[in-house]
């Protein structure tokens, strides 16, 4: 792959320093090699350890010899790490600031403001004034096409660097020029806001982020005397001060051991709304020379959003990187999958994001592919594990009409309040056969101080496992294409954290940013009981029905099986629990980076019969996050009204039937028509240096060229269609490895895994990475559905074992347009900038696998036609409203919200319409707190012909029920 990347014929430069990296590393790996053996022997091991378990691989060394264990005591810290002595760090959004209008002169020399500059070839810019810069508004404005009018912001230096020629001035931006990487649909999904963030080295952080957060250090548990709330040394809140230590008694990294969004922790976050189109520009400020990176890492980069539904020159392709000195723009249009052709004039209620009054802006598109948690992180080719693991990666959270990221205040608000529509909870809707256009919102555990966004009890958590050098210093094996493991394990970049928690609902979106490692995840308490929970997403989908764990369905209860990239978001509740302490654990095994071994029994580990010391072990295994327990009143008292949704009530089978997100199955005639696809991740024609492939459609085992186009599914005929299915079918090649295969742009469900009916959680859920192996809760095969719309362009599918995928288990896929028969040119970038190359294609690329097509079963339950029509039901004119009034009896209509149009994308319901009685707005509409009173019905007719259509059963139609706030104390 190196060779694929040096054979720019402009880059002779680059090749160079590449060279000289590379000898580096194989000088360093030496004494690497050398120093287990030596460690061990001094200490003894080689003579008493049972071979039978001198397998771990743990921090991965070369071949089947460990890198020495990272030491928990270092000299010269005031102590040595322990686990559970330091406080996990909160995630810190990036912030959005609001598209300047455009300036008239768009071009012409570097503008006044400039990313700060260099002293040498191996140096980053200063902290101060990168913040200095960063703070500015955005500058040059963003363009459609990539702006190459202006010369990398460090021309001079990469000129003295002897990387670019006297008369070349390279270009300010590194996306690639002209149509092909224009962004897509620009002027109808203009940016409405911006964040700007540069890739740089370890720093501290001086606060930049703190103006921009949501919270301002003043709201709920992030302000004075909440759980989260930070201060320097001044007494100022906020993050400034915070250095990137992985725990209070470990050392600061270097600036060339760890890189991060701003070069600095917090781990970042983005904060994402549907309709708010933005541009991330995101800035490379890593070192001119390649190998001031502390052994691993490249300065050339490229972002991915995973899955954004995003326009392919927006979505990181592996081969559309840029280099120091550079920006990218990536254009996030943040619209619902199905905008082209599934309400189309956003006239559905809840299909929408927070409008940060307490209403919606109505959006277009399909609200089942109402997406939550995302992450981003970079991909660039053959380095994507490094990077990643360096800290090239952070979170998104995705808000909506939905998933609002705020629960209520008051019951008030819980049962739906004409004025508030986007506080109302769905749990208070009496009805789910006929929805309440004010009872959207699903109210997960979050918190009440802001209109949305709220993360007090919305907690992200990034779990990786990292190593570090003697002096701990982080420290990674780029040598071992099994896949590299460390032996701490790290939450939000803190090893072994503790999170003081309330005792009440919480809702946690773990993420695995692991580079290899698989993790399988059980919460118990200090005495071992495992402690219940519901998942209620999957891959950042929320699914139809929570799936309460434990459960008889995997095994000891955890979670299921969770790969490198995959999402699981969690509610769990710790009422009654206070002055507790509660523990993630992970259970599964690794002896190496080829995939999980097997799962330990949590009583195993629990008693210390399972001994995680990286000999008899796996030092991954064991806890890894404990929580304390305090009192839910954020006043310091126990008393304290939960008002988020009971995820229990959500369970499949639930009476209620009350559904969070249904699945949009494919019809039956969608399946019958489809394309199908096969893809086999395994070794089979790989070689040394790349031995990992993917055999497509019949093909041998390929490995990445980022010239081959190896699948071309198309758009839909029609501009309005629905985009066609496919289906693809995702093998494991076999020798008893794990592949997390990771599909990017859309998301699938899957049909069938390992032949069955999938698990509950996926089967109610829609999925980005398709778990192939051995191993409990993956099988060696998926069978999964995908539909294509509203972008095309160059994506990929890949293993997210990061060293599987560097190594190349990567492949192209293009989305074409109806009639394209020429594939689009492959990006090839330089310091001077990026030219284009022809492509080529798989024979197959066009038709997919037949065979597969013949011989595929239909799954069973499939619908003739899509139920969305079902769930369709308009922003309706409010029914008559009986005052709930005994004295009086008065019928009346209240006055329907003022729908208008605030753009060609949105529709903005203003609120605070006059009704009699805004409690009794709706019939049969749910009252909390008072005496519910059955009301007249005048729509039956309509709703049980709905609910017929809808195949669900009439027996809940007229059930009445009241949903009680849940008291604590
Ligand atoms: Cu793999």
């Amino acid at each position: 792959m190196n060779k694929t990347i040096n054979s720019g014929t402009k880059d002779s430069a680059e090749q160079k320093i590449r060279f000289v990296t590379d000898s580096t590393q194989t000088l360093s790996s030496k004494p690497i090699s050398t120093l287990p053996l030596v460690i061990a022997a001094l200490c003894g091991y080689i003579a008493v350890v049972d071979p039978a378990h001198a397998k771990f691989n743990i921090p991965t060394g070369n071949a089947d010899i460990p890198s020495p264990p990272s030491p928990l005591c270092i000299s010269g810290q005031p102590g040595c790490a322990t686990a559970f002595s330091s406080k996990m760090l909160m995630f810190e959004e990036f912030g959005n600031q609001e598209m300047p209008s455009q300036p008239s002169d768009n071009s012409g020399s570097l503008p006044a403001a400039s990313l700060p500059g260099v002293a040498d070839c191996q140096s980053m810019p200063n902290g101060q004034e990168l913040d200095d810069f960063l703070s500015k508004p955005i500058t040059p404005f963003p363009t459609r096409a990539a702006n190459d009018t202006l010369p990398n912001a460090w021309v001079n230096k990469v000129k003295d660097c002897g990387l670019l020629s006297a008369t070349d001035t390279g270009v300010l931006e590194g996306r690639p020029g002209g149509e092909q990487f224009a962004h897509q649909r620009w002027e109808e999904f203009f940016p409405k806001v911006y964040f700007q963030s540069a890739m740089t080295g370890a720093r501290v952080n001086n606060g930049l982020r703190n103006k921009y957060q949501l919270h301002h250090y003043n709201t709920g548990e992030f302000g004075p005397g909440g759980l989260y709330y930070v201060e320097d040394e001044n007494g100022q809140p906020g993050t400034n001060g915070i250095k990137i230590r992985m725990h209070g008694n470990l050392p600061v990294q270097n600036s060339n051991s760890v890189w991060t969004f701003d070069g600095t922790l917090p781990p970042k976050l983005y904060m994402a709304r549907y309709g708010q189109s933005t541009i991330f520009r995101h800035y490379n400020a890593l070192p001119i020379d390649v190998s001031a990176n502390n052994g691993f890492g490249t300065h050339t980069i490229t972002t991915h959003e995973h899955n954004g539904h995003d326009g392919a020159e927006n979505d990181g392709y592996a081969h559309a990187y840029f280099y120091p000195g550079q920006f990218y723009d990536y254009h996030w249009p943040m619209i619902l999958a199905g905008h082209d052709s599934i309400n189309k004039d956003a006239t559905h209620f809840r299909t929408g994001a927070p409008d940060g009054n307490g209403g919606i802006n109505y959006v277009p598109g399909d609200w089942r592919e109402t997406m939550s948690t995302h992450w981003f992180h970079d991909h660039m080719l053959d380095f994507t594990a490094q990077n990643v693991y360096k800290g090239n990666a952070a979170m998104m959270n995705y808000y909506s009409a939905l998933d609002r990221g705020r629960e209520p205040k008051d019951i008030h608000e819980a049962n739906g309040d004409h004025t508030k529509p986007g506080y109302g909870c769905n749990y208070a809707d009496p009805d789910p056969t006929h929805p309440s256009p004010y009872n959207v919102n699903l109210c997960f555990p979050s918190g009440s101080g802001l209109d949305w966004g709220n993360r007090d009890y919305d907690v992200n958590l990034v779990v990786a496992d990292k190593a570090w050098d003697n002096n701990g210093q982080l420290k990674f094996n780029v040598f071992n294409t099994d896949g590299f493991l460390g032996d701490r394990i790290t939450v939000n970049w803190v090893y072994k954290p503790y999170l003081d928690v309330r005792a009440r609902r919480y809702r946690f979106r773990i993420l695995n940013g692991s580079v290899s490692r698989y993790y399988k995840i059980a919460i118990v308490d200090e005495a071992g009981n495992k402690v219940p929970y519901h998942m209620i997403a999957n891959d950042g989908n929320i699914m139809q029905y929570a799936v309460p764990f434990p459960n008889a369905e995997t095994a000891e209860g955890a979670l299921p099986e969770q790969g490198i990239a995959e999402r699981y978001d969690i509610i769990v509740d710790f009422k009654d629990m206070i002055g507790r302490k509660l523990y993630f654990v992970n259970l599964l095994e690794h002896v190496n980076g080829k995939g999980p071994e097997r799962v330990i029994p949590l009583a195993n580990v629990l008693n210390g019969s399972y001994v995680a010391d990286g000999i008899n072990g796996d030092p991954g295994v064991g806890k890894f996050l404990e929580l304390r327990v305090k009192g839910c009143g954020q006043d310091g008292t126990d008393t304290c009204t939960d008002l988020s949704m009971n995820p229990a009530d959500y369970v499949e089978g639930n009476p209620l039937n009350r559904q969070m997100i249904p699945v949009n199955r494919p019809t039956n005639a969608e399946i019958q028509a489809a394309t199908h696809r096969t893809f086999v991740f395994g070794k089979s024609d790989g070689t040394d240096a790349q031995p990992w492939t993917i055999k497509t459609d019949g093909s041998i085992g390929l490995t990445m060229d980022p010239h081959r186009v190896s699948a071309a599914p198309t758009l839909p005929d029609a501009p309005d269609g629905k985009g066609k299915v496919e289906i693809w079918h995702i093998k494991l090649g076999g020798g008893g490895w794990s592949h997390p295969v990771h599909v990017h742009f859309e998301e699938g469900q899957i049909l069938y895994r390992g032949g069955k009916t999938p698990p509950p959680w996926e089967k109610f859920g829609r999925k980005d990475v398709y778990r192939v192996g051995p191993l409990v809760d993956s099988t060696d095969s998926v069978d999964m559905a995908i539909r294509f719309r509203e972008f095309g362009g160059t994506y990929v599918e890949h293993c997210h074992n990061t060293q599987h995928e560097d190594k190349a288990m990567l492949l192209r896929w293009d989305v074409e347009h109806p009639g394209q028969t020429i594939a689009l040119a492959t990006p090839q970038a330089g310091w001077d900038g990026v030219f284009y190359e022809a492509s080529t294609t798989l024979p197959t690329y066009k038709t997919g696998d037949v065979k597969a097509a013949q011989s595929f079963i239909t799954p069973a339950g499939l619908s003739d036609v899509d139920i969305l029509d079902l769930y369709t039901t308009p922003i309706p004119t409010p029914d008559p409203v009986i005052v709930n009034d005994p004295s009086q009896s008065v019928t009346t209509t209240p006055t329907v919200p003022d729908v208008k149009k605030s753009s060609s994308e949105s529709i903005t319901v203003s609120a605070g319409s006059p009704s009699i009685n805004n409690k009794a707005h709706k019939p049969g509409h749910s009252n909390l707190s008072s005496q519910h009173n059955a009301q007249p019905r005048k729509k039956a007719k309509n709703i049980k012909a709905l609910a017929k259509g809808n195949g669900q059963s009439m027996k809940h139609y007229l059930q009445k029920h009241r949903v009680q706030p849940t008291h604590h104390g």
